[in-house]
């Protein structure tokens, strides 16, 4: 797809979160460029990584937010969950306290901005 074509593409904002060290910022970069970084910073995140896709016969283009270690803190802000049509809760399977963190990851930190999420188990 040529860049001028992307322009006019309906754009869906989606967000990770989870604890820090789950796999955030591997699991966009596997999925935005088919790579693994072993020594990723944490502190690293992107903005947001862009990546076309056509689900069923719609061309769509979604912008993928991650963190930059704030999660840490439990402090992200409320322009990264602004406009956000998808979150992505993500835990590491190793780790169950990371599956136990995502319950007030939802409740505490979205329970405002995303009052009644839709949920779809995708793993
Ligand atoms: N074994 C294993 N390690 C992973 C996997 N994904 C990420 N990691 C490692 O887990 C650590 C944390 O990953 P990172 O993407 O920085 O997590 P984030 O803090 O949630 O963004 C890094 O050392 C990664 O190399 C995975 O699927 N398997
Ligand atoms: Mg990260």
């Amino acid at each position: 797809m040529a860049p001028e074509d992307t322009l006019s593409l309906p754009t869906l904002k989606l967000l990770f979160v989870g604890d820090s060290a789950v796999g955030k910022s591997s699991l966009l970069l596997r999925f935005t460029e088919d790579q693994f970084e072993p020594n990723l910073d944490p502190t690293i995140g992107v903005d947001f990584k862009v990546k076309q896709m056509v689900v069923g016969d719609l061309p769509l283009q979604l912008a993928i937010w991650d963190t930059a270690g704030q999660e840490r803190f439990r402090a992200l802000t409320p322009s990264y969950y602004r406009g956000a049509q998808g979150v992505i809760l993500v835990y590491d399977v190793t780790r169950r306290e990371t599956f136990g963190g995502l319950e007030s990851w939802l409740r505490e930190e979205m329970g405002d901005v995303m009052p009644t999420p839709k949920k779809e188990r995708m793993l």
